[in-house]
């Protein structure tokens, strides 16, 4: 059989710059998120949240707000603790009682005491400041160092002190499975026998995540069918659902989450969050929909925040820069309760303390502490970003003590490319990697030995320059099932329509990464269609059988995996079909190839038969071929049985204005290795995104509470988010790396560009620096404090 319909060839799209196709609707406003849905008879929540950090609750007096207009219901902490148990958590950690709404006591700002349900969001907000609350105010603990100190006030009963997790080691000397030490004597004696110790006490702080779109919320239980739809701007639906039905005693038959168009998560919408809860079942108990939208105050103070972890770092080395070693005392500050991964991220931290290096030996011991904040959790790095600044900067540190170049004190220390896969010392194994490339890559475009000589230049024209150089690697793409409580794996669909459209879906959960493109670009390559034929369908239970969802940079490499297990079952069973088409031809299955709308015979391409012909005969089968069923519909579940670790080179030229200490980002070059790449523009899009993040920690971002525990940078006027005229042009390309974990070869991305940024930059001022002989420099670079180090102030 000829095809009836010669098609135009179609370009392969797969590792082609194709603009994103969710753009447009994003662009011209068309994109519909949890606020824009109105549901009849829907009515608002709003809370009254605690305004003291810590305290036991006297009196919550709700007579003034009932009576307000419009006002349906409020409910204090302890009314809804008799319908809604404690939050659970995702990680195996002990945790503490933590309700949605606080009992008897409250432990940071922000804290929900009641919530109001009333007609309108503003009469609802009316009400919640009516709500007359008589708090017993209790010393706030803030440091987390003091908070470990006998004689601390301690924020939780059922713990005998503020530490949540302590003595968790990673590295050598212990045991991956229980994280407790074994034995020391290697480390002990890696650092006895070195030329030279640098130890060293850094910060990286607090920070708000920041999401264009809030989070936000609707829950609608229906009591004739006795079904919960809830729309959340969340990363993870399928997660959510399990969540709500386990919290309102339904079955996840009975729940259907809904992530419509969500404005940005960033790791702090993988969270269910106490608002979701609430709203899932006090619809249930009052058979109305319930919508609760977020303000900004409300994301500063009660959305989790992520980082702040303390590091006492330390390396040893022989005089020729050969690093024998490197340890760390780590204390992360987790906040007022564990979240749903809150204990788990600062283990990452220490578990990726390997970095790109052949130590002898690394360990890190961490302790977790509660204080009276806002809870940690995953942001955009998750504990590789803290990993990555504490150890380059203590070998920048080493470099300039041994006067290498840090490019090639780095190099020196490299895990060979020929020694992947590589166990590290924390007992991770790195799946693939060629660091030499990707350093020679970056010093190439940034011409290292020219910015040298112009940072010297400058320097001697008494211009305060300086450069900064960082390596890193990091751990996603997560994962197998057995290291992610969640569960590793990810699912995805597809079917070939009738008319021969094609529609997938995903239970990854993009909400910016652009997946929609990249996903059609394989399907498009896969079955030989134009992209337009395809449509991704996500962020729906009731339309996306399973999923886990989108965090740790695992879309592509974990989700697309499956997505492409499931089109080769569904490409197969076409040959089969169009095998039965093309009798004359006798071509069997595996003769059969998909070209330019075609399936034709490999051998004889001028044989074959149109895709959509295959199609339509798929669901109208006369006759039905032997042992076939109709349809072309198909399933995967992948699960990889290892993360992937993508790595990369960053370079920064940086100057400080001397007479206001004002740092201005002079260059940015970023070399990332995501292994194959299935679409540069949103790759680069999303080391663009990641840059601005981690550019934003190095300089700007802080959240700092005072002593009483009050959130000081409570809004944009006092926590400094970066802008786009702070930023260089950014120099970006890559080296390409593939990894045997999964079938396309792919590494993630989207988190990439925050890890390598921050120590890039702090290494650059610290140079700019170096004639006031300061060796480190907290983040953020705010003015006033480089301002005193050039006044001759101790940093
Ligand atoms: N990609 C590619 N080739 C590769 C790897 C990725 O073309 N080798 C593409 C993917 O198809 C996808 C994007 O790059 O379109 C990012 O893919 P991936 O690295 O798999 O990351 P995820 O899709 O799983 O996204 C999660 C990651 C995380 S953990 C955070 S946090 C984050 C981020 O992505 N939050 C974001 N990027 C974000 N981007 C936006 N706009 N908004 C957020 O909240």
């Amino acid at each position: 059989m000829t095809p009836t319909n010669r098609n135009p060839v179609l370009p392969k799209l797969v590792g082609t710059r194709v603009k994103r196709r969710e753009d447009p609707r994003l662009i011209q406003g068309r994109a519909t998120y949890v606020d824009d849905l109105k549901l009849h008879g829907m009515l608002h929540l709003a809370f009254r949240r605690s305004d003291i950090a810590h305290g036991i609750i006297k009196t919550v007096n709700t007579e003034a707000a009932e009576k307000m207009p419009g006002v349906i219901a409020v409910y204090t902490g302890e009314q809804i603790s008799k319908f809604l148990d404690p939050m659970p958590i995702g990680t195996p950690f002990p945790a503490p009682d933590h309700w949605a709404v606080a009992v008897n006591q409250v432990r940071y700002v922000g804290e929900p005491i009641a919530v109001v349900v009333a007609n309108d969001r503003y009469l609802a907000r009316d009400g919640a400041d009516a709500i007359e609350v008589e708090i017993e105010e209790l010393p706030a603990v803030i440091d987390p160092e003091n908070a470990q100190q006998d004689g601390s006030v301690i924020l939780h009963d059922d713990f005998k002190n503020n530490v949540a997790v302590g003595e968790i080691y990673a590295g050598t000397g212990t045991d991956a499975t229980t994280f407790s030490a074994v034995d020391d004597s290697k480390v002990t004696a890696a650092f006895e026998n070195a030329d030279i110790v640098i130890s060293q006490r850094m910060k990286n702080q607090r920070l708000a995540p920041n999401a264009m779109e809030g989070r936000g919320v609707i829950a609608h239980f229906e009591p004739g069918k006795d079904t919960l739809t809830i729309w959340s701007s969340t990363q993870n639906p399928h997660i959510l659902r399990t969540f709500i039905a386990q919290m309102t005693d339904l079955g996840e038959h009975q729940v259907r989450a809904i992530a419509p168009e969500v404005g940005g998560g960033f790791g702090a919408k993988i969270n269910i969050y106490g608002e979701e809860y609430v709203a899932a079942a006090l619809s249930k108990q009052l058979g109305k929909p319930l919508k609760w939208i977020e303000d900004r105050s409300e994301a500063f103070m009660s959305t989790i925040h992520g980082r702040d972890i303390l590091g006492d770092i330390e390396i040893a080395a022989n005089k020729d820069g050969t690093i024998l070693g490197v340890k760390a005392n780590l204390i992360a500050d987790i906040g007022a309760y564990e979240m749903l991964l809150t204990a788990l991220i600062p283990t990452l931290t220490g578990m990726m303390l390997n970095g790109v290096y052949k130590f002898g030996v690394v360990r890190s011991r961490l302790t977790e502490v509660f204080t009276n904040k806002t809870p940690t959790d995953a942001y955009r790095g998750a504990g590789r970003p803290e990993s990555i600044y504490f150890l380059e900067r203590i070998i920048d540190m080493l470099a300039r003590e041994l006067k290498i170049d840090p490019a090639e004190l780095r190099r020196k220390n490299f895990i060979p490319q020929d020694e992947f896969p590589y166990p590290t010392q924390p007992g991770l194994i790195y799946d693939s990697g060629n660091y030499e490339a990707a350093l020679d890559r970056a010093l190439e475009i940034a011409d290292w030995e020219k910015l040298k000589e112009e940072r010297n230049s400058a320097q001697r024209e008494g211009r305060l320059v300086g450069l900064g150089l960082s390596f890193y690697v990091e751990v996603c793409g997560l994962g197998p099932s057995a290291t992610v409580p969640t569960g590793g794996w990810e699912f995805a669909s597809v079917t070939v329509e009738r008319g021969g459209k094609i529609t997938a879906t995903t239970g990854s959960s993009p909400h910016g990464q652009g997946n929609e493109t990249t996903f059609s670009q394989m399907l498009a390559d896969h079955f030989s269609v134009p992209l337009e034929n395809i449509s991704i369908l996500h962020g729906d239970t009731g339309v996306v059988k399973q999923g886990i969802g989108t965090f740790g940079s695992r879309s592509q490499a974990v989700g697309g995996a499956a997505m492409m297990l499931a089109a080769n079952k569904v490409s197969g069973k076409m040959k089969e079909f169009a095998a039965t088409m093309l009798t004359e031809s006798e071509a069997s299955p595996t003769d059969l190839m998909f070209e330019n709308g075609q399936i034709v015979i490999a051998d004889a391409p001028e044989i074959g038969i149109d895709f959509t012909e295959v199609a339509d005969f798929a669901y109208v089968p006369v006759p039905l071929p032997e042992g076939m069923e109709p349809g072309l519909s198909e399933e995967a579940f992948f699960e990889p049985d290892n993360n992937t670790y993508p790595f990369g080179c960053h370079i920064a030229m940086i100057e400080i204005d001397k007479e206001t200490g004002e740092p201005k980002l002079l260059k940015m070059v970023a070399i990332d290795d995501c292994g194959n790449v299935i679409n540069p523009l949103i790759v680069e899009g999303q080391v663009h995104g990641g840059l601005a993040q981690g550019i934003g920690q190095a300089m700007f971002e802080e959240v700092i509470y005072d002593q009483e525990g009050q959130l000081i940078t409570g809004s944009f006027m006092d926590y400094v988010m970066p802008r786009a005229t702070d930023f260089p042009q950014f120099e970006l390309d890559r080296t390409e790396t593939p990894t045997p974990v999964n079938p396309l070869g792919a590494k993630g991305v989207g988190e990439a560009g925050t890890i390598g940024s921050t120590p890039c930059i702090v290494n650059a001022a610290v140079d700019a620096l170096q004639k006031f002989g300061v060796r480190h420099i907290d983040m953020p670079l705010k003015p006033e404090k480089l301002w005193g180090i050039i006044q001759g102030e101790e940093s």
